[in-house]
């Protein structure tokens, strides 16, 4: 079989990437030896490729600096009129990536199901200029390192940028600006088209991921309009791929993708979704290739044979022959780490589980081993899946305990009506509170490296985060916050601290991936079920609840968090995997309580982005996710308060689920999006507890007294008094000390004013 790939990872073996962007931003280094680190990834990239001729068609023109699809609105020219000013190029890139003064930085946004996220464009009246001359250069670099027989230029495709922008609501229907929109880019695309031909490109991936939403009646017309007419003026000796990824396509598209004549390959995921059964129903046409995305581009796992081979024949069966059957990862590589072989001390290398660990070197070899049969790699790698099968996976306790769950597991005692007026009395109307992380100062930072490099005893370092604790008590007191937190100095990245707790969980120590520009997190592997058996947070919640007579808010990370922002084991659900981790955390929930805990917030910030796209099978994992989270809640007494906290995404399309959880308070992201958070749960008649946020956490901005009012007012105006708590929009970690007091002073002021107000009107 033929092999390809779709992209690799950006970052570099060891984030070299990261690094060249954050001293090139720092004016550490000049723009030319910027570029220079960035491209000595990218041709690494190429050589691991072309090293035995492991891969035929191999990406060139997509090694991003921060994101892809902000590149592309960079070349272009859909800058919005805040940066339309500055030079075109990679300095106009970064300055919409990160703001310039004046000019506040592009969103940031979830791609797809990934915990990656893309800069949406903002789409203006006026474009600026399109300017391809980086990219047709770095194309030309890549044509002379790889070959042009194995070049494929990659392009993102109209449509998935206009699916990714954002357009002003004042300029009218969004269908029309899209199309408005199109219609200025189909002549660039013509005619990039046709300059890649003339270059000599042989093959163009255009990725077109889009159509992978379950939206086909909105964007399908736009997909008909662009193409073919930007194909039409390229050589018919130019291929051209159509690549999606993530999910399938549909009836709709498939219909349409597959009449194309100017599409000679389909590039389509076979990890998620259906096109197998779009496949089995429709067949495919003799005249294209299929690029079957069978390896999972997002799993750190090897490939199992006995699974693998089976899809390849029956691919075959359907009636695509061997000799149009390319077999590839089923999306870039980026959201793997680069190399297992590369950095990882004894910890992860001596674990029987890496035997079958795979990253993206490792998945390159695979690939090159399953085009050409190779015998010793499918029994080697079958011998390796049996060993760890038989290497303590399962849990016999844990395993019990997840088939004997009935309904009754998954439900509070009492209902929300009768519970919540037992929970904390105490607590005046409109009580205040904050999300749980307070500002990660240099030195707190410094106390974890010092205990990590064993220049500081364990010990010593309770005492330090003790003090820090004691610190951030007095501030709330002193500002006179009705339910505080201890503000997480111990933790590091939320999931991490969990996971490093619980049994069954396996952590690198140079897997890193993008997260966004140059931020990277390092996902924990999940190996084996998954079980707690000490508490995680009580220490701490013990410590902080010592000094105040006030509730102090245990803190956890939820069930479905933990396992999207993981790397989930392959040979047992999602699901399992869910209900395993919840289960741990109702034993967590079970210690705070006897620790004296009152009010716990369980947060789900990753609810959102792991729901698939397809509706069938978004409801059957809406339902889990939810069981989840209730799973790991229901057993709290009446008398606790359970929060759960969410942000990152637009939740409209699944508030309905968000009601399900039962939680007593959602203190849900709100500031940003002009209240329509707060409207969609109105519309839903939500009656339980709502703490939208009040402010943006985002900009060291403290926000005006009028400001919060305004929310305030908005609040009221959709919510009853009794529902509401009043936070900040998300976590204070990223922030300094003094804007975040002084927000905060700002926020419980204007919510003691408003109170005298209703309690004098009523
Ligand atoms: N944890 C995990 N995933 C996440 C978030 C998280 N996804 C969504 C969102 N939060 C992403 N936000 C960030 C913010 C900061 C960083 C990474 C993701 C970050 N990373 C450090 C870096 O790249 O330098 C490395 C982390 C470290 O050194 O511990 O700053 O909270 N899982
Ligand atoms: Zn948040």
């Amino acid at each position: 079989f033929q092999t390809a790939t779709l992209g690799l990872s950006r970052m570099g073996p060891n984030r070299e990437l990261k690094f060249a962007m954050e001293k090139y931003w720092k004016g550490k280094i000049g723009k030319d030896e910027f570029i220079a680190k960035a491209q000595a990834v990218e041709e690494l990239g190429w050589s691991l490729q072309l090293a035995d001729d492991k891969i035929d068609s191999i990406p060139v023109g997509e090694h991003f600096y921060y994101d892809g699809v902000l590149s592309w609105a960079e070349w272009l020219g859909i800058v919005p009129k805040r940066f339309a000013h500055l030079d075109a190029g990679i300095d106009r890139m970064f300055a919409m990536a990160r703001g310039v003064d004046g000019a506040t930085a592009l969103g940031l946004k979830k791609w797809f199901t990934t915990n990656y996220h893309y800069l949406p464009s903002e789409v203006d009246t006026k474009r600026s200029p399109a300017n391809l001359t980086d990219y047709l250069a770095n194309v030309k670099r890549g044509l002379q390192f790889v070959g042009a027989d194995k070049a494929r230029a990659v392009i993102y495709g109209p449509v998935t940028i206009i699916r990714h922008s954002t357009f002003a609501q004042t300029e009218g229907s969004i269908d029309v600006q899209r199309f408005a929109l199109l219609a200025e880019l189909i002549p660039i695309y013509q005619k990039l088209i046709q300059d890649l031909s003339d270059m000599g490109v042989k093959e163009i991936q255009i990725h077109e991921p889009a159509l992978v939403f379950d939206e086909s009646s909105k964007l399908l017309p736009l997909y008909k309009q662009a193409y073919p007419s930007i194909l039409a003026n390229k050589k018919s000796t130019t291929r051209i791929d159509m690549v999606t990824y993530f999910e399938d396509v549909g009836a709709d598209n498939w219909t349409w993708l597959m009449e194309q004549s100017e599409i000679n390959k389909v590039s389509l995921d076979f990890t998620r979704g259906d096109n197998l059964a779009l496949l089995k129903s429709n067949g495919f046409p003799k005249e294209k290739t299929l690029g079957a995305g069978i390896i999972d581009a997002r799993s750190p796992w090897k490939v199992d044979p006995s699974k693998i081979l089976p899809l390849i024949e029956e691919l075959q069966s359907l009636g695509v022959s061997k000799d149009r059957l390319c077999i590839q990862p089923c999306a870039s590589l980026q959201f793997v780490p680069w190399d297992l072989q590369n950095g990882e001390d004894n910890n992860l290398l001596k674990h029987q589980a890496s035997k079958v660990l795979s990253f993206q070197q490792q998945k390159i070899d695979e690939l090159h081993a399953l085009a050409t049969s190779d015998k010793k790699f499918v029994a080697d790698t079958n011998e390796a899946w049996s060993v760890y099968k038989s290497s303590g996976t399962r849990n016999e306790e844990v395993g019990k305990a997840v088939a004997g769950l009935t309904e009754k597991d998954f439900t509070r005692g009492e209902t929300f009506e009768v519970r919540r007026p037992k929970q904390m009395p105490e607590l005046p109307i409109l009580p205040t509170t904050s999300i749980g992380s307070f500002p990660q100062t240099a030195g707190i930072r410094r106390l974890r490296q010092q205990l990590k490099k064993g220049t500081m005893s364990k010990e010593e370092y309770e005492a330090a985060i003790d003090k820090e604790i004691t610190f951030m008590i007095g501030i709330q007191e002193g500002l006179g916050l009705d339910i505080l937190v201890h503000g997480e100095p111990e933790r590091t990245d939320m999931v991490e601290f969990f996971a490093q707790q619980m049994n069954g969980m396996l952590f690198s120590g140079n897997g890193w991936v993008q997260s966004f520009g140059s931020r990277c997190v390092r996902p924990p592997i999940i190996w084996a079920d998954v079980s707690l058996d000490h508490a995680m947070t009580t220490r701490e919640f013990k410590v902080a609840q010592s000094l105040t007579k006030k509730p102090v808010k245990g803190m956890l990370t939820g069930p479905i968090t933990i396992l999207n922002w993981s790397f989930p084991r392959a040979d047992i659900s999602r699901k399992e995997q869910t209900f395993q981790i919840g289960l741990a955390l109702r034993k967590e929930i079970a210690y705070l309580e006897e620790a004296g805990c009152r009010v716990i917030q369980v947060d789900e910030p990753a609810l959102r982005e792991g729901m698939p796209m397809r509706s069938a099978r978004k409801d059957e994992y809406l339902r889990w996710a939810v069981d989840a989270f209730r799973l790991a809640t229901a057993a709290a007494k009446s008398e606790t308060s359970i929060h759960t906290h969410m942000c990152y995404c637009e939740f409209g399309d699944c508030m309905e689920a968000l009601d399900e959880m039962d939680a007593d308070v959602n203190s849900i992201e709100n500031a940003r999006s002009d209240d329509e958070t707060l409207r969609q749960f109105k519309a839903i008649g939500y009656k339980k507890g709502l703490g939208p946020g009040t402010y943006d956490i985002h900009s060291p901005v403290v926000p005006t007294p009028e400001f919060i009012r305004g929310k305030m007012e908005s609040f009221l105006e959709n919510m009853e008094v009794s529902q509401l708590t009043i936070n900040p929009d998300c976590g204070l970690k990223t922030r300094g000390w003094p804007e975040t007091i002084e927000a905060l002073r700002v926020m419980v002021e204007v919510t003691k004013e408003m109170r005298l107000e209703i309690q004098a009107s009523a």
